[in-house]
């Protein structure tokens, strides 16, 4: 481990108290103009120190994302076995599927502080103010098994609820295809996109959560909410992505191994919107009718008001309308 990754560590864990320098060196078996040099290092990483003359130093937080911190005992079997974090990327989304082409990129998680073009679902836009969020996308290379569009998109809606839930403890409602609410208003969304790359089927799941701003009031159509705002304080990133990372590699472990009734159990048991009325346009398509299921190989199973019923795909879905809800769609 590096010097500059150990003192990162340390600080990391003091939290609030003050580190002095003699102890800094110490811990990283260097002298106190090593343990000053590091913090140089650290600084151009990104991370900032207040400084007392009398105590030492301590770090300021919230902290920028930094993948020595994220990937510290994991302990994850797939789902963020590597880490890189940026400054700024066009799209999380596009960096981990052009990272299948290096080797052992398998469970590679990218994240970043803002994005120039991130996106939503269906030619929509993700807007995150720069450095508050979670922006991050894993590559999940999918050979030899056949990792299903819908399955994974309610796997990863479901991971956030719960990673948010760990991590923050606030309780989070799933709305199908990929909206995870808080009080009716979206806290996190998820794009699940499938590329070929060198010859191989990619499959990135794209998360954004909102951890300390929701976006500008007008730059979006419906209504956000970011968990600082519902719990009053700002949230460390840094537990929100551990969480996010080891909730991912579970439920994503379950959609590789088949598990399907767990998922689908696990995430109906968030939603609210069994039988509800719903409008729900499908490739191009309006559909109207009661919500009887979501399967999570087939999509919504809809009954339409003329009895039919219909299985419409996540990827090409999204609700127009809900009986009784207040979220703004
Ligand atoms: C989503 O799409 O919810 C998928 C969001 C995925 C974003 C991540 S960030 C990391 C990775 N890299 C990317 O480029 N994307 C992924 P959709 O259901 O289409 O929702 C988009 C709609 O939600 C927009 O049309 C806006 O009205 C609204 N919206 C945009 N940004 C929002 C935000 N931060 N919070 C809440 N709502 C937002």
């Amino acid at each position: 481990m590096k010097a500059e990754d150990g003192i990162l560590g340390l600080l990391y864990d003091r939290g609030e108290a003050w580190v002095s320098l003699g102890e800094l060196a110490s811990r990283c078996g260097a002298t106190v103009a090593a343990a000053e040099s590091a913090l140089a290092a650290l600084e151009r990483r990104g991370h900032a120190f207040e400084r007392s003359p009398a105590q030492g130093v301590r770090l300021v937080r919230p902290v920028r994302l930094d993948a020595c911190l994220i990937e510290r005992g994991l302990n994850v079997r797939r789902v963020g076995r590597h880490v890189l974090c940026f400054d700024e990327v066009d799209s999380t989304n596009d960096v981990a599927a052009d990272a299948a082409r290096q080797a052992d990129a398998d469970g590679l998680a990218v994240l970043a502080e803002s994005q120039r073009r991130g996106r939503g679902r269906l030619g929509r836009q993700w807007v995150s103010p720069g450095g508050a969020n979670v922006l991050m996308s894993v590559l999940l290379i999918d050979q030899p098994q056949r990792l299903a569009h819908d399955a994974l998109t309610i796997a990863a809606g479901l991971a956030a609820a719960e990673a948010i839930a760990d991590a923050c403890g606030v309780d989070c409602r799933l709305k199908w295809p990929n909206d995870v609410l808080v009080d009716e208003a979206k806290a996190a969304g998820v794009l699940v996109e499938m590329r070929r790359v060198a010859g191989r089927r990619c499959m990135v799941v794209g998360l954004g959560v909102n951890a300390n701003a929701a976006p500008p009031a007008g730059s979006v159509d419906r209504r956000a909410v970011s968990l600082a705002e519902r719990l009053g304080h700002a949230v460390e990133r840094v537990e929100l992505v551990r969480a996010l990372l080891r909730r991912l590699d579970e439920r994503a472990g379950q959609v590789a191994g088949g598990e399907l009734e767990t998922l689908r159990q696990d995430w109906l048991s968030r939603c609210g919107m069994l039988n509800r009325r719903l409008a729900v346009r499908c490739a191009g398509k309006r559909y109207v009718g009661r919500a009887l299921d979501v399967d999570p190989l087939g999509g919504l199973v809809l009954c339409e008001d003329s009895d039919r019923r219909v299985h419409l795909p996540a990827e090409h879905s999204t609700i127009e309308e809900m009986e009784g809800d207040k979220s703004g769609w």
